[in-house]
């Protein structure tokens, strides 16, 4: 694998509508962003994914661009951007945007002009499709319920949206539809932009003709979902490579792919040498136990589970290519919440957590708030959550009999909501993240929870992962961390998750005691040193014998074994 410059680096994913608001109107801004990079800086971060903050009407958060090249007002201003990535610059700090390109915003001049002219180019840009009998194309169902085709007033049409219906999705086979989008990106990296998150990208292949994939259905709602599509849609390489070729290369740009359902012989196209990204999320925990029936019917993962999904997806990566490690993101739950048995959650809980993640091999990221503990929100009403897809997961829920008090507490676990209310930065009014009224509800818990108080105390989640980061680049080990080999130590022992990683100068071990009773091990080699604990202290015997308490991590620098 060749060594590239973001390898050892760390990166921070922020959601600006929850960061910070500097203008009292209830949303975050890049403002509160640019205020904020000295606390980046300080916490060790080097790349920051802003999520979107182009023009939109926000029917998905962002997730729908009405105009790519403008910022929308409520996030600031083009101005505010190039501040802020000439900013994060002075402090080494690398700025990507979310590229959002499987599909625009209904309201973009795109498909205004197609609504206006059905048949003219511009319809050329999305897909509008003849229905048969009076039905759409097929039977697909939208990621965010319902199908995915939705009529185009005055005509027999139908305009597909694999995700929201103010979401259409852009027709990647139409050449004039690329050529805009790469003229786009140039123009984005021609601002100083270090790369992209790229969004959802796995969709912009679809199964074609449409008329020749129907599913047999998932539901009784007679759909399929979408994704089912995914696997007879073949060719996906002839688009990111081209999108590579004109666009990366040229500014050797940093990128990271939202990539969920790729087929397995395909992963070192996607992120080998010279793939169509720099890295991959690892969304395996994220997506264990989910059921095409819905988040009702999901089974919660467990701690052996969390271990299992990281070793296997290290096991395959390894000699692929570099991957991006995550506990949580905007579209999840709050990692804390979900991979720690609720009744076992504690500060050296998600200590532990925080250490095996950032000692897989990989490129660690940090979603807002991950780096204070952030804990999901309990949610007394459907009506406190905004959301699409849990609104919609809900009615699902409701519909296969639950109560709303069942489909509530079912849906309230995966809520992305969850991840996505406001950054707790002191325990003064609204956590301090605005002083006009939060468009979501902030987690009650900010008073015991934030950033102010954690900066100050050396014991504090902050503070631990601040000492991952700096272990990460201390010269003597980050060799190891970054490039190390990932090998399981005693595997089969539940809930412990234990690895070493091996570089050329040093064999490294993490143990983790993922569980509420203390254990003790005997190793096969003497421990050095202790690199880092999420415990005052280690109960060691004669150099080998080792008792971890209740939820104890540790990372220890062996003797060569
Ligand atoms: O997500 C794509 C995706 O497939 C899932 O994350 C899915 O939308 C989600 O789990 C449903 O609950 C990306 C963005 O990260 C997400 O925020 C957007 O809603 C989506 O694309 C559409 O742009």
């Amino acid at each position: 694998m060749q060594k590239k410059w973001w390898h050892n680096k760390v990166a921070y994913q922020i959601y600006p509508k929850s960061f910070l608001d500097t203008t009292g109107n209830g949303i975050g801004d890049l403002r509160g962003i640019l205020g904020k990079l000295d606390y980046l800086k300080e916490l060790g971060i080097d790349i920051i994914w802003i999520s979107p903050c182009y023009q939109s009407p926000l029917a998905d958060q962002g997730y729908d661009i009405s105009d790519y090249y403008r910022i929308d007002p409520r996030f600031g201003t083009m101005e505010d951007m190039e501040e802020l990535i000439a900013k994060a610059k002075e402090r080494d700090i690398s700025i990507l945007m979310d590229l959002v390109v499987n599909h625009c915003s209904d309201e973009h001049e795109w498909f205004q002009k197609a609504l206006q002219d059905p048949y003219g180019p511009y319809a050329d840009y999305f897909y509008f499709e003849k229905g048969v009998n009076g039905q759409p194309p097929n039977n697909w169902r939208s990621y965010f319920g319902g199908s995915v085709w939705e009529p185009v007033p005055g005509t027999d049409l139908y305009y597909l949206h694999a995700f929201h219906k103010k979401q259409p999705d852009l027709n990647w086979e139409n050449p004039a539809l690329r050529e805009e989008i790469y003229q786009m990106m140039c123009w984005w990296m021609d601002k100083g932009l270090a790369g992209f998150r790229i969004d959802a990208i796995i969709n912009i292949k679809k199964a074609l003709p449409f008329t020749n994939y129907n599913y047999p259905p998932d539901r009784d709602d007679g759909l399929a979902a979408v994704t089912t599509m995914l696997s007879d849609a073949v060719g996906i390489g002839d688009f990111l490579g081209e999108m590579r070729d004109r666009v990366f290369h040229k500014y050797d740009a940093f990128t990271v792919g939202e990539v969920f359902n790729v087929k397995e012989e395909e992963l070192a196209d996607f992120i080998g040498d010279d793939g169509y990204f720099s890295t991959m999320f690892d969304f395996r925990a994220a997506v264990w136990g989910g059921s095409p029936k819905g988040w009702y019917d999901s089974c919660h993962i467990t701690p052996q589970a969390y271990k299992s999904c990281c070793f296997t997806s290290q096991k395959l990566m390894q000699n692929v290519g570099y991957l991006s490690n995550i506990i949580e993101n905007h579209d999840e739950p709050r990692g804390v919440s979900r991979y720690i048995p609720p009744q076992e959650l504690s500060d050296p809980a998600k200590k532990l957590l925080a250490a095996v993640s950032f000692m897989l091999r990989g490129l660690p990221w940090i979603y807002q708030g991950q780096e204070l503990g952030m804990e999901n929100l309990p949610f007394s009403s459907i009506d406190e959550i905004d959301d699409v897809s849990t609104r919609d997961e809900y009615e699902v829920a409701r519909r296969s009999g639950l109560s709303e008090a069942e489909a509530l507490s079912a849906v309230s676990f995966y809520s992305r909501d969850n991840a996505r209310t406001p950054f707790q930065w002191d325990d003064g009014k609204n956590a301090g993240f605005t002083t006009g009224t939060p468009w979501l509800r902030v987690n009650p818990n900010y008073t015991r929870i934030n950033a102010k108080a954690q900066m100050r105390d050396k014991n504090s989640l902050f503070s631990f992962y601040q000492a991952l980061i700096a272990l990460r680049k201390h010269p003597d080990y980050t060799d190891t961390i970054v490039y190390g080999t990932l090998e399981p130590f005693m595997e089969d022992a539940e809930n412990l998750m234990a690895f070493y990683r091996r570089g050329e100068a040093q064999t490294l071990l993490v143990l983790a005691n993922f569980r509420k009773e203390s254990r003790t091990l005997t190793l096969p080699a003497p421990v050095k040193r202790i690199l880092l604990n999420n415990y005052p202290s280690l109960d060691i015997e004669n150099d080998t014998v080792v008792t971890l308490g209740d939820y104890q991590a540790v990372i220890l620098d062996m003797t060569a074994v």
